[in-house]
């Protein structure tokens, strides 16, 4: 668990609906910057389906092995198998995390929690990590709850001592380090670095 906390240190999540040059070149970029773990999220208006989904997931497959990056999918249990991931991220709308972890005894299943409520009716001993957020208020995810600030951070680390955590939700460069002192053991992003113009700088800074 202590490996896995480390390896969320600095998770960069993102589809090609999020980016506006080859997904390929943005991923590689931040590969080599030092993201410890991505996940592919072709989700919402404009992301890719099928045969196209399969094969982008393919290409950023490949550059994550190539750096020893975590790679996990977002909500597609077909997508995992297919594309060999290292493991699955869930919302609370999405597949049954207990009926995932029967599904994948061996892989490492995320799931977001965004208050009280949802992880009083969570299977939390199923899942490997907990997703928190939206820390800060997002404009990349349409649908996100309402933010609900670094406390609900410090209430997941008090809950869960040793769970690995990460926050999401506008986290950027100048307030990461605040998601970290509230007790994630990384912070997941998206626009901070698809729209980094010095991706390597935004790593090193998050
Ligand atoms: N999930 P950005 S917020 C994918 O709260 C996602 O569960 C969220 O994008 C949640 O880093 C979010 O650009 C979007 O704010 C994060």
């Amino acid at each position: 668990m202590d490996k896995l906390r480390q390896q969320l240190r600095k998770y960069f999540i993102m589809g090609s609906q999020n980016c506006n040059r080859p997904p390929e070149d943005i991923l590689l970029e931040a590969a080599k910057a030092g993201i410890t773990a991505f996940q592919y999220r072709e989700k919402g208006p404009g992301s890719l389906t099928g045969a196209e989904k399969i094969k982008l997931g393919e290409r950023l497959r490949t550059i994550c092995r190539a750096y020893h990056i975590l790679f996990f999918i977002n909500d597609d249990v077909e997508l995992v198998e297919v594309l060999d991931a290292d493991g699955i991220h869930v919302g609370q709308d999405d597949m049954d995390a207990a009926e995932l972890r029967r599904q994948f005894p061996n892989k490492i299943i995320g799931l977001s929690v965004s208050n009280q409520n949802e992880v009083n009716n969570s299977p939390i001993t199923a899942v490997d990590y907990l997703g928190a957020g939206p820390i800060y208020g997002t404009y990349t995810k349409t649908d996100a709850k309402a933010p609900v600030g670094v406390n609900w951070m410090k209430e997941l680390r008090a809950q869960f001592p040793s769970l690995p955590i990460v926050g999401i939700g506008g986290i950027q460069p100048m307030n990461s380090h605040h998601v970290i002192e509230a007790g994630a053991d990384g912070v997941s992003v998206i626009s901070a670095i698809t729209e980094a113009p010095h991706i390597h700088k935004v790593v090193a800074a998050l």
